[in-house]
């Protein structure tokens, strides 16, 4: 294709989104060579990516995307737990051009700063609990975790208790992919490539009813699975353990909502032992679950908060930790320098990005709506789902939700049959939802969404619809293969 804008070597002229819509100057074909020519995906087998070639996304607008090929998806995952505010806000992409102009970058190390870095940092203090004043940033959430690392360890050395340097994670937990991201995290095959692990960074089980919470009610699972931390507590050595971090709901373990009794209990042991509390807000906050921070959800009172992904809708990179007044007076009043810090920190493009989607938010009020409106209607909707044959059970807290699949349902949960883990049924599913122009991921045999918070009830109705098409084409496929 002569006239192909992406074309190895050709000038790159689709940037608009008027050429990005005319799909036919796509050479999809000669896109995946040069990708998996030269391009190491994330989280990606290599080899088994460029024998199929990725599918090239073009364009966005509202909770749909396109590929190169001109088919249209519904993203049921806001791009990657991010998208908040959907596709195509020109008021973001203004607001970064504008910001580009004016300042594109500048450091914060030495006695400088920028204005949008000043205004976010306030920003974030005005629309987060009132312990937090203070913002640390960073270009992305495994940056956040990483100086939550840093930050609580350093805490507790200038109070004196050197000792004091034991992070206390959960098994499944995602925190992020650099070292100390993926050392707080719990999950296994991420440990098992490059010897994680890092020394003091040990995890507990998960609160995952589901799995197991056998026999008993939800609220006194809630319950076990806290007590769990005061276990690990007591046999680390209580003086030697400085923070518990956990995601509010956990994301990429699968959408795991715990039952209402686990954060409270969670709260008081660390308030017990003096124990600092961390909540990972990375895909909780900016409004997923119907409030600015799901601490303010479920009871919780943490001295730290990660936050990245929805604080500028992925448009463009930005992360960081919210400081609360207990670990921030210290580090303020005692701590001297504090020798931690990125190049990017309170980069001013990413504040502008942030400043703009967080105005977005507030006046199209979609932190009340999720809250009140289309948060309760995706509950009810969702709720439907679980009357087809291959669905066991389903739950959804504001906008994230998941369904699991099953061979054989039963009206207790812990009595489903589930499929053998090797089939990779959930994977069969989710190939059946790419294809058919629905984006949603499998975690195991578990199906799970969280939308752009702009979706609206019609749209809900949409998505469901769609995915009940989608299982019915997986269930007739297992069907094909004598699964179930
Ligand atoms: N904490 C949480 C709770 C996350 O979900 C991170 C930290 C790390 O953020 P960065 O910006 O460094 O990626 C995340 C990221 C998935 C998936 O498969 C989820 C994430 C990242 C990649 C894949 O669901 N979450």
């Amino acid at each position: 294709m002569a006239n192909n804008p992406l074309a190895p070597g050709a000038a790159l002229v689709a940037s608009v989104k008027e050429d990005a819509a005319r799909t036919q100057l796509y050479d999809t074909a000669a896109i995946q060579q040069m990708d998996s020519a030269h391009y190491l995906h994330p989280f990606t087998d290599f080899k088994a990516l460029n024998a199929d070639g990725a599918r090239v996304m073009v364009r966005g607008d509202g909770i749909y995307l396109w590929d190169s090929q001109g088919r249209k998806s519904l993203d049921g995952m806001s791009g990657l737990w991010c998208v908040n505010v959907g596709y195509g806000r020109t008021r973001i992409s203004e607001a970064v051009y504008r910001q580009m102009e004016t300042l594109p970058f500048y450091n914060s190390f030495f006695n400088t700063t920028n204005l949008p870095a000043a205004q976010l940092a306030a920003k974030l203090a005005e629309i987060s609990p009132p312990q937090f004043k203070h913002v640390f940033f960073a270009g992305s959430g495994s940056e956040g975790n990483d100086t939550n690392l840093r930050m609580v360890r350093r805490y507790w050395d200038i109070l004196g208790y050197k000792e004091r340097h034991t992070v206390i994670s959960r098994e499944n937990a995602y925190h992020g992919s650099t070292v100390a991201g993926a050392s707080l995290g719990g999950m296994t095959g991420m440990h098992a490539q490059g010897g994680l692990p890092i020394p003091g960074i040990v995890h507990i089980g998960q609160p995952n009813y589901v799995e197991s919470g056998r026999g008993m009610s939800e609220d006194e699972f809630g319950l076990l699975a806290a007590s769990w931390l005061e276990q690990k507590i007591l046999e680390v050595g209580a003086d030697k353990v400085a923070a518990f971090i956990g995601e509010p709901v956990q994301g990429a373990g699968g959408v795991v909502i715990p039952p209402a009794t686990y954060w409270p209990e969670i709260q008081r042991i660390c308030d017990k032992y003096g124990i600092l509390l961390i909540a990972d807000e990375v895909i909780c906050g900016f409004g997923r679950l119907g409030k600015w921070f799901a601490c303010e959800l479920f009871g919780m009172r943490p001295d730290l908060i990660t936050f990245a992904k929805g604080v500028t809708s992925g448009y463009v990179p930005l992360g960081g930790v919210l400081v609360g007044d207990r670990v921030a007076d210290v580090l303020i009043e005692r701590g001297g320098e504090f020798a931690h810090g990125f190049t990017y920190s309170g980069h001013p493009v990413a504040c502008a990005a942030a400043l703009e989607n967080i105005r977005i938010i507030e006046e199209e009020q979609l932190v009340q709506r999720v809250a009140e409106d289309t948060g309760p209607y995706l509950k009810q909707r969702f709720a439907t789902l679980g009357e087809h044959p291959l669905v066991g059970y389903t739950d959804s807290c504001g906008f994230v939700a998941g369904l699991n699949l099953v061979r054989e349902k039963s009206s207790v949960v812990h009595d489903n049959v589930s499929f053998d883990a090797a089939l990779a049924v959930g994977m069969v599913c989710r190939g059946h939802m790419f294809n058919n122009g629905m984006i949603m991921r499998a975690v195991g045999d578990r199906m799970i969404i969280a939308p752009p918070l702009v979706m609206t009830r019609a749209q809900i109705d949409e998505m469901v619809a769609l995915i009940r098409h989608c299982l019915d084409l997986t269930l007739a496929d297992l069907q094909r293969r004598g699964w179930v």
